[in-house]
């Protein structure tokens, strides 16, 4: 997959660059930005010029993944001779560039680090990574340096980054994720994803240093109503290829089962076909498994033996079943199969931290290893806070894998919305309380990249996360830097910006650049300068009116232009309307109120033409009309025909 920055998108996106990296030395930032944000990247020495024929030393062996990762940055760059050889004990050749990749661990890697200028910390986290590239006369070093395998895949990742053109940049950087899970969970309600998206999604998760994508589509039949089926012989070769696809991007395929709604938690054959469901994914390869049992009823037994087994029906009586089978799984099934992870469970009580006799008993008999998911202080909640997180902790006796309800909007309150706000609202340090984080995205796969693009940074590096950053860098990612595409697609998140809760006020407002604008133009028209407030508001109304085609041309994620088809459609109308209606006003300010008055029929026309623009049918759940800058670009038009 590309990430491939353009030498135009590095200089917008040094334009655009907020804050430099984290412990950044004064000439860094220069550097092209790199996502996730880094721990530590300092420059060193000028950019290298990557020639014809390079060589690639290995040190113990590098994973395929890797070797193809580093081999196609540097075809990309111009090399069109890449030879493979291991790494020498001594003696690194001088001339034309070198890339040696390999383990922190092993002496002669260490080595090529410390002579390239790069640190050798004194202990590295897990996939952590140490990289360096200077240049020499001919040419140069990289040294791509992982704490483990998966350190040395996220160092090629960085390389790849730091690669514009036939440049790469001359960095040290030492590097680890701040949360051990990151990454996506489909779950949602509504269609699932295509085999197609997810195959991409798993690209895209690797690229950005995510490692975790739980499947847990609620309307998968074989995941929840009808768990007990094995999958039919097409879809289980289908997931077959998702696990490969996964591992190849250094992604833990997480397989997630759903029994809640009809297990006998006290049934053999229960337990029995359960187990059967999770053998045959870990036959392809499944070592991380999880038993989301998130929406369901647990005030009521689906069998009698349960209440023989457990007690009358009753929050605690339901831990304890759900303990149970929990238990079982975690010591029997997966401790008896090697390799695999801790399993993960959703708890039926996921969106509070209030103490229940359901949590302490779960706290209390649920083994330690097992992973607990939650959804913070609601199911979508407005902030997560590391107060809250340390609470959830608590009431857990754990800490706690975030389910982040954002981008989802498979709810009421989401209808006919994209939501392309940045990732935002999560308290830095929230790494500290939690075992990692995973975003449930929208049924539209490619749109969702916007927010997991921050989730990534945050999940990476919440201490040195900046929204307005990582924002910007998922549109410059989706436009390969083009920097017209960019600015059309700030300015389309922008009008698709709000987030709802499950109540009535929004987490995230909508359109607030937008917002801004027209603040300005109503006090400068106030004051009765209106052909001044009417010349500077004209440049963003045609900027809305003309984004939809720069993004169908321009994004290069064709997955991305067709998720957000209907609401182009949309934005394209109101532009069109909302240029109309400063066409009107200055009619009205020149006295040509006949003129005024037709321009503002043409507005009127254009916005019932894109009040009528559906959601995509079957795409998404729940359908309606399509949403653009409601509440703030209609109000504006409405209220503008009374403007004199
Ligand atoms: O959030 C959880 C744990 N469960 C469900 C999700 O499947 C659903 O996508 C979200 C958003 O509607 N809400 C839930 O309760």
């Amino acid at each position: 997959m590309g990430l491939r920055l353009t030498v135009a998108a590095l200089v917008l996106s040094c334009l655009f660059t907020a804050a430099p990296p984290a412990a950044a030395s004064p000439d860094a930032a220069a550097l092209p930005e790199v996502t996730p944000r880094p721990q530590q990247l300092t420059a060193n020495g000028g950019p290298l010029t990557v020639p014809s024929r390079v060589r690639v030393l290995t040190a113990g062996q590098p994973d395929r993944p890797t070797r193809d990762l580093v081999v196609s940055v540097l075809r990309a760059a111009g090399a069109t001779s890449v030879e493979e050889s291991p790494l020498p004990a001594t003696g690194v050749e001088a001339d034309g560039l070198t890339v040696v990749v390999g383990v922190i661990g092993d002496v002669r890697v260490a080595d090529a680090l410390r002579a390239a200028g790069g640190q050798v910390p004194a202990s590295l986290p897990a996939e952590g990574y140490a990289l360096a590239s200077r240049a020499a006369p001919g040419g140069g070093t990289v040294v791509l340096a992982g704490a483990d395998a998966s350190g040395t895949y996220y160092a090629a990742q960085t390389l790849r980054q730091l690669t514009v053109g036939t440049t790469v940049f001359g960095v040290s950087v030492v590097d680890h994720p701040l949360m051990p899970l990151r990454g996506a969970i489909e779950g949602f309600y509504g269609s699932p994803w295509t085999h197609a998206e997810r195959l991409d999604q798993l690209a895209f998760y690797g690229a950005l240093k995510m490692n975790t994508y739980l499947y847990a589509p609620k309307d998968d039949p074989y995941h929840r109503e009808r768990w007990r089926e094995p999958y039919p012989t097409q879809l289980l070769a289908q997931l077959g290829e998702l696990i490969r696809q996964a591992a190849d991007h250094h992604v833990r395929f997480t397989f997630a089962l759903s029994p809640g709604v009809s297990i006998c938690y006290s049934s053999a054959a229960d337990r029995a076909a359960l187990e059967a469901k999770l053998q045959a994914v870990y036959d392809l390869g499944v070592r991380s498994f999880s038993i989301p049992l998130d929406d369901i009823s647990y005030t009521r037994w689906n069998c009698a033996g349960d209440r023989t087994a457990y007690g009358a029906p009753s929050q605690q009586s339901a831990a304890r079943a759900q303990v149970d089978l929990l238990n079982r799984l975690q010591r029997g099934f997966l401790a008896t199969r090697p390799g695999t992870q801790p399993l993960q469970m959703v708890p039926t009580e996921y969106g509070d931290v209030t103490e229940t006799p359901y949590k302490k008993t779960i706290r209390e008999q649920l083994d330690p290893r097992v992973e607990v998911m939650w959804t913070g202080t609601d199911t979508v909640p407005p902030r997560i806070t590391v107060q809250d997180a340390s609470r959830a902790a608590s009431v857990w006796g754990r800490k706690v894998f975030l389910w982040d309800n954002y981008p989802v909007n498979d709810y009421g309150q989401a209808e006919g919305r994209l939501l392309l706000a940045p990732y935002a609202a999560r308290e830095p340090g929230l790494h500290t309380q939690l075992s990692g984080l995973v975003l449930n995205p929208m049924n539209q796969a490619a749109a969702s990249k916007v927010a997991l693009f921050g989730g990534a940074d945050f999940a990476w590096n919440d201490t040195g996360y900046d929204p307005q950053r990582a924002w910007r860098a998922a549109a410059a990612h989706l436009a390969d830097g083009d920097p017209s595409t960019v600015e059309a697609l700030l300015a389309f998140f922008d009008v698709e910006h709000l987030a709802p809760t499950f109540g009535s006020t929004p987490w995230q407002p909508q359109a607030p650049q937008l917002a801004a604008r027209l603040g300005e133009f109503r006090s400068t028209w106030a004051t009765g300068a209106k052909d001044s407030a009417l010349r500077a508001l004209r440049p963003h109304a045609q900027l809305l009116t003309s984004a939809p085609a720069r993004i169908r041309t321009g994004v290069t994620d064709k997955g991305f232009v067709a998720d957000c088809a209907p609401w182009l459609d949309a934005l394209h109308l109101w532009g069109t309307a909302f240029e109309r209606t400063l066409d009107a006003l200055a009619a009205r300010i020149t006295g040509d109120e006949t003129s005024a008055q037709r321009l503002f029929t043409e507005a009127s026309t254009l916005t019932s033409r894109a009040g009528a623009i559906q959601t995509i049918p079957g795409e998404t759940r729940p359908q309606g009309p399509v949403r653009v800058a409601d509440g703030v670009l209609d109000v504006f038009l409405t209220e503008a025909r009374t403007l004199r």
